[in-house]
């Protein structure tokens, strides 16, 4: 049996977003940064027990620009990868849950599941985050059993695999 999903891929500006999703979709890294512009979409088959899924990546902008044209990408969707750049410190601090807020108020799903992902984990002499106790504090906010908290490197690859086939699976056992 075969089906698709949709997965969002939200978060500030030059936080990973392209980076991350290329690496899982295609195994490539650019160093250059070319801002994504209002969205773009990706697919990867996901093979999940006796299910093959077809798994729709909307990589979206991160600049504020494109905040009503990505009201409307939301609409959905059946999981999310929301990343920061844990070298940044204001992508997580006030950035990040407005992020989810717009999500979860755009859901017809409740309890969506969300990958809350810390990006650029290679460049960790630069850190300027200890994001333990606010994603602790963001899990409870949120009250939801279906959120992980994943470390990442779109540049090693370190995490990658694990965060987005996670995420997928979630995105699977909630439909
Ligand atoms: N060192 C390092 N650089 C990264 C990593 N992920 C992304 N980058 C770099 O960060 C910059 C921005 O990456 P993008 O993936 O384009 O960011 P984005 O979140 O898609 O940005 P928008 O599309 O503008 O919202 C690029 O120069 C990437 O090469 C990482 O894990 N490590
Ligand atoms: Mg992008």
């Amino acid at each position: 049996m075969s089906f698709s999903i949709k997965l969002g891929l939200l978060g500030d500006p030059a936080a990973g977003k392209t980076s991350l999703g290329r690496k899982y979709v295609d195994d490539t890294f650019t160093e250059e940064y070319l801002p994504t512009i209002g969205l773009d979409v990706y697919f990867k088959e996901y093979k999940f027990r006796n299910y093959t899924c077809n798994c729709a990546f909307w990589d979206m902008s991160g600049y504020a620009a494109f905040a009503n044209l990505r009201l409307q990408y939301l609409k959905g969707m059946n999981g999310a990868a929301v990343l920061f750049d844990m070298n940044r410190a204001f992508t997580i601090d006030g950035n990040i849950l407005p992020w989810i807020v717009e999500l979860i108020e755009m859901q017809i799903q409740e309890n969506i599941p969300l990958a809350i992902i810390g990006n650029k984990n290679d460049l960790e002499a630069f850190k300027q985050i200890n994001e333990t106790d606010i994603i602790d504090k963001l899990v409870k906010q949120l009250k939801s059993n279906k959120i992980k908290y994943f470390s990442t490197s779109a540049l090693t690859g370190q995490n990658v695999d694990e965060a987005f086939n996670w995420l997928i699976e979630q995105a699977i056992l909630s439909i």
